[in-house]
């Protein structure tokens, strides 16, 4: 039965066509379900009311495929696209998968390996701009190393960047409306990736040669992955001007790559998530990057693509009350939130250095025993979270 949790093609959920089409082939088993028609996944994700889908290259046409099977691949799904109204708002390159890639795309030693990765992802941006895709995601999970001297880091980083000038040059040359957005994470499959955390991509992208089309896709178990808070992370991004996109899931702690639902795993990052990217004004797609449990089958599948779209719908109701009731209200002026917004110092320099009030008679016990009343503060949250009240 719908209800005001049913997502609407409004909301811009969208979703992968890796995620529900994920086999559960893991490190450890094979898969458990049979691959997924791409034009299934349009038709059941428009059904349940998501906005659009978005595709790495091989997901849609296998990799090695001929001219002939490629163009059968993408009138398919255009087709698709086409009879549901469904949208291709960003699309990806596996840049991992094929064992080419085993030393990394972009950053591996091999400069053949280089130059052909370069090519694959060239010819995947000129499909994803004819799909009506606006941002082109960068995860580069072989880019990195096992073992010291096995990466030049400082090189790697050389490399990284070239391949991000290039690409940035290759869009505006083609007059393309498309910008880029890296996905960091520290580990897995490598050892130790490289751009790791949403702090290490931001200071990354200054250094290109067009910083401008280059943003974020920050993941949510993958910041947590380093023990990092993703709301955090997410505002910093905002701060910068580049959060791009945006990959919503699930993840317990420091821990594997979890990729559960949205909404499981660490259920107050998320509510706090949500509440920044709806109070902020985020306007980009809800992108979900998550794998169904291989326990499951499609009942599991569908069911959790369901329950991502319903959770988030139902965070943004418990944030939005939680933003509207005038005790949260009270208890964020009682813990001076409105005084932070304020500037330090906006009678400047020289009345701050004149200003006896800021240092020479300023009460420094006083001011140490006022109380911020966070908890308080927090309870109020969690209350609301927990829909008491
Ligand atoms: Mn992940």
């Amino acid at each position: 039965m719908p209800d005001r949790f049913t997502p609407t093609p409004d909301d811009r959920f969208t979703f992968g066509l890796w995620t529900v089409g994920w086999q559960g082939a893991d490190p450890f088993g094979a898969a458990t379900r049979p691959a997924l028609d791409p034009v299934e996944t349009v038709e059941r994700l428009a059904a349940l009311g998501a906005h659009g889908v978005t595709f790495h290259d091989d997901d849609l046409i296998p990799f090695g495929s001929s001219d002939a099977v490629r163009d059968t691949a993408v009138k398919r799904f255009r087709d698709a696209l086409d009879r549901t109204g469904m949208k291709v708002p960003m699309a990806t390159t596996n840049l991992f998968t094929h064992p080419v890639f085993k030393d990394g795309a972009f950053t591996a030693n091999d400069r053949d390996v280089r130059r052909f990765a370069l090519r694959k992802t060239l010819r995947n941006i000129d499909l994803a701009v004819e799909l009506g895709a606006r941002i082109y995601v960068a995860w580069g999970g072989r880019e990195g190393a096992e073992s010291g001297a096995a990466k030049d880091v400082r090189a790697a980083l050389d490399r990284m960047k070239e391949a991000f000038d290039l690409l940035g040059q290759y869009v505006t040359e083609q007059g393309y409306d498309i910008r880029f957005a890296i996905e960091p994470k520290p580990n897995e499959p490598r050892g130790d990736i490289l751009l790791p955390t949403v702090g290490h991509a931001l200071a990354f992208i200054e250094r290109l040669e067009r910083p401008d089309l280059v943003g974020l896709n920050p993941e949510v178990g993958h910041e947590q992955m380093a023990g990092l808070n993703f709301p955090h992370g997410i505002a910093q991004a905002l701060w910068a001007g580049k959060l791009f996109h945006i990959d919503l899931n699930g993840q317990s702690g420091i821990k594997y790559d979890q990729d559960f639902r949205f909404g499981a795993g660490d259920l107050r990052q998320a509510f706090w998530l949500v509440d920044l990217l709806e109070t902020a004004g985020y306007d980009g797609p809800r992108h979900f990057d998550f794998k169904p449990v291989r326990t499951d089958g499609f009942d599991g599948v569908w069911e959790s693509a369901r329950a991502c779209m319903r959770n988030y719908l139902v965070l943004k109701s418990r944030a939005a009350a939680f933003r509207a009731d005038p005790e949260v209200q009270e208890a964020l002026a009682a813990s001076r939130l409105p005084e932070l917004a304020r500037p330090t110092a906006d009678d400047g320099l020289a009345a701050l250095l004149a200003d006896p009030t800021a240092y020479e008679t300023f009460d420094v016990e006083a001011a140490a025993q006022r109380s911020m009343a966070f908890e308080r503060l927090d309870q109020l949250a969690m209350e609301h979270l927990l829909a008491t009240r």
